[in-house]
């Protein structure tokens, strides 16, 4: 059987399940780590699982510039070179050249751009990212898209999303299938109802093991965005998986789970670790500031990652102030375990019915946050 989802327990329109891949279950909702490179930036694959982390992300346009699809596959495939031995989900590269990438021409056919690396040229089709996420062994592969730009006219959002639907049916057909692998189509039209729908009706007519709503958190705002939510995900099919991509503050994946979504990536936890930002059970925190340069208390009382449990914030506070990378090591562990934790509480409350109490308390705790 190729890739699947299976429901264990709604709440409202929140939902927990559990994903079936190649290599192995994930409980959902999920938080993937963002491992863009080949690594979760700052962490061995043994710190990511030991934060719960069951699944994480890597991406077909950093990848396939270096040090290149084919060499991965050569090494054994995206699994053994990171030596991470659990599910995999690979971004398609659309939108990693649109946000990085130097001169770039689109057309019917694909993409062709310049490497933000070295500026040599390189081109993606949907067939050809299809290729690559089959070289990388990428448990879930991501159909090629273009992620509108916000804002953005109807009629270019309603261009924009019409040539993403050609190209996942070029996915599709490049797609092989095998036994716990998938492809996920990724839903887009903008902030336009309408456009969203049509989308989805596109999407569901070529059939996917999973859908993704893309083009949102591009700075529409959170309230836009889980209006488009509200408004798109009563429309897919309840029996398949869902994929909200690139989001975000731990706010935004509360309301997204509330909304029916399951699945998560984004750089915010391994982003922010590295730049002093914490997440924490009170809110977040910027570990560079004064105020932490003699607290001797953990970061968060309610963590058991080893920032929290070993050092205080006033020695987390100096790290980041001489520069010492140990800094970016700890806080990002940190980050990632506040995230994993947050979806193992949302996932046990949508199983014992309690969403929404839940919900609340967690979000009455964010406001004791003092930065
Ligand atoms: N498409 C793809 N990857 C993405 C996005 C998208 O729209 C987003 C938008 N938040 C993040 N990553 N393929
Ligand atoms: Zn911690």
């Amino acid at each position: 059987m190729t890739l699947h989802w299976t429901s264990e327990a709604t709440d409202g329109a929140a939902r927990a399940g559990v994903l079936h891949t190649a290599h192995g279950d994930v409980p959902t909702p999920v938080f993937m780590p963002v491992g863009t490179a080949g690594t979760v930036k700052a962490m061995t694959a043994d710190a990511v699982r030991s934060t719960g982390a069951r699944m994480v992300l890597g991406n077909t346009y950093h990848l396939m510039l270096r040090p290149g699809a084919e060499r991965v596959a050569r090494l054994g495939g995206l699994h053994k070179m990171m030596d991470w031995p659990g599910p995999i989900l690979t971004d398609s590269g659309g939108f990693q050249v649109m946000s990085l990438s130097g001169l770039r021409q689109m057309n019917e056919q694909g993409v062709t751009f310049q490497s933000h690396i070295d500026g040599s040229k390189h081109r993606l089709t949907p067939e050809r990212s299809v290729e690559i996420q089959h070289l990388l062994d990428a448990d879930v592969t991501m159909c090629l898209d273009e992620c509108t730009p916000f804002p953005a006219t109807e009629k270019q959002a309603a261009d924009s999303m019409r040539l993403s639907m050609r190209w996942a049916a070029r996915c599709r057909a490049a797609f092989t299938p095998r036994e716990g692998y998938g492809l996920f189509g990724i839903v887009q039209g903008g902030v336009h109802p309408d456009l969203r729908a049509e989308s989805v009706d596109a999407l569901t007519g070529i059939g996917f093991e999973g859908y993704a709503v893309g083009g949102l958190a591009v700075g529409e705002g959170q309230e836009t965005m889980f209006t488009v939510l509200d408004g798109t995900l009563p429309r897919l099919p309840a029996a398949k998986t869902r994929y909200l991509m690139g989001v975000g503050t731990p706010s935004d994946l509360m309301g997204a789970v509330a909304r029916g979504i399951d699945m998560f990536d984004c750089v915010m936890p391994t982003r922010s670790g590295r730049t002093g930002r914490a997440y924490t059970r009170a809110g977040v925190m910027n570990m560079r500031n004064a105020r932490h340069a003699d607290d001797g208390g953990p970061i968060d009382p309610g963590c058991a990652c080893p920032a929290c449990a070993r050092h205080s914030r006033a020695y987390i506070h100096h790290l980041f102030k001489a520069g010492e990378m140990l800094g970016p090591m700890l806080l990002t562990w940190h980050n990632i375990q506040y995230y994993q934790d947050l979806m193992a509480e949302l996932r046990g409350a949508i199983l014992a019915g309690t969403f929404a109490a839940t919900a609340a308390l967690i979000e009455a705790g964010w406001h004791r946050g003092e930065e």
